[in-house]
């Protein structure tokens, strides 16, 4: 018996805004580090996970989700999505099962139409659907694209998340090892800290607040003898009216945002975590090309 081939390769995780590319990243993974809600346009910047097999390195690029976008942060953010299509061996579209999103899809259907890249169709949060649904559904989907496989997944609750892995892991070609055996990202640490922060303004605010948002880290700062990280951030809103929104009254907002994303940060780095907040406005950051670009997006 010959020696099984290493596979490995770069899989764009792509579809609609709010469909759970992200969630399933980090059920992939085991680990959070993209951030996840229930509102659409959550991630902002493309985020890199390596996913280690026996005999083969999945490398997943999880994107913003893709819309017919007006905004110029919005613009950007499909940008990055779709700027991933020529670049990866493989593509992982994912729907929602539960709700479609046509001028979505058929913009994103156009755009992979004009790359050779096979592309593997999860139809996500069967969770939510009546068993009868799946089998027409799967039906109108397979005559959309020719898809390499189709399979329906809960990311949320690891339904079949192993059988699309199996089904990707056979499509990727042979190549070497890209990241070393212990990666898990290319994201700094203080980054993913900013990204939790801004994780909990999604959850926690609402209308425009969340869009209005960014969040920067001044100072990230280990203390080991004390097992310790002290970090100062500073989170940009557009206007004087959402600063008092996300303080809160007596600072209640701004304390709770704090509280959960401290928790969040102190599983990701193992030690304890002081947290030091800043809220400053930075007017019309998000339809500013060099403020935008100053934030990272
Ligand atoms: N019931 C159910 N909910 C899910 C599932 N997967 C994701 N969700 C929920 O769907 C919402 C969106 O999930 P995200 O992972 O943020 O979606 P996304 O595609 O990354 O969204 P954007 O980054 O905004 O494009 C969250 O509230 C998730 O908890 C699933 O399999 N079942
Ligand atoms: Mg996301």
């Amino acid at each position: 018996m010959g020696k099984e081939p290493f596979k490995s390769g770069f899989i764009a995780i792509l579809g609609a805004p709010n469909v759970g590319k992200s969630t399933l990243l980090n059920q992939i993974l085991g680990q959070k580090i993209s951030i996840t809600s229930e509102k659409p346009q959550t991630t902002r910047t493309r985020i890199l996970g390596v996913l280690h097999r026996p005999h083969a390195q999945l490398i997943f690029l999880d994107t913003p989700g893709v819309h017919q976008a007006k905004q110029t942060l919005n613009k950007r953010m499909v940008k990055i999505a779709l700027g991933t299509l020529g670049d990866v061996d493989q593509i992982l579209y994912v729907i929602d099962a539960s709700r479609p999103d046509e001028d979505s899809d058929a913009f994103l259907l156009r755009n992979l139409r004009k790359v050779k890249t096979p592309v593997i169709l999860a139809i996500n949060k069967v969770d939510l659907i009546e068993k009868e649904s799946l089998l027409p559904l799967m039906e109108t989907w397979n005559k959309r694209h020719p898809f390499h496989a189709v399979v329906p997944i809960s990311a949320l609750k690891d339904i079949q998340i192993d059988q699309l892995l199996d089904e990707m892991s056979v499509l990727l070609p042979e190549g070497p090892l890209y990241f070393p055996e212990d990666t898990i990202t290319d994201q700094p640490v203080r980054l993913i800290a900013s990204e939790m922060l801004r994780e909990k303004i999604f959850r926690l605010t609402s209308q425009e607040i969340p869009y209005s948002v960014a969040v920067t880290i001044d100072t990230f700062t280990e203390i080991p003898d004390k097992n310790r990280v002290d970090i100062e951030a500073t989170i940009h809103v557009e206007r004087d009216s959402q600063k008092g929104i996300i303080i809160g009254k007596g600072g209640t907002m701004l304390k709770k945002i704090g509280s959960m994303a401290r928790l969040d940060i102190q599983r990701m780095v193992g030690s304890q975590v002081f947290l030091k907040l800043w809220v400053r406005v930075q007017k019309n950051w998000s339809k500013n090309a060099q403020a935008l670009s100053g934030f990272g997006y």
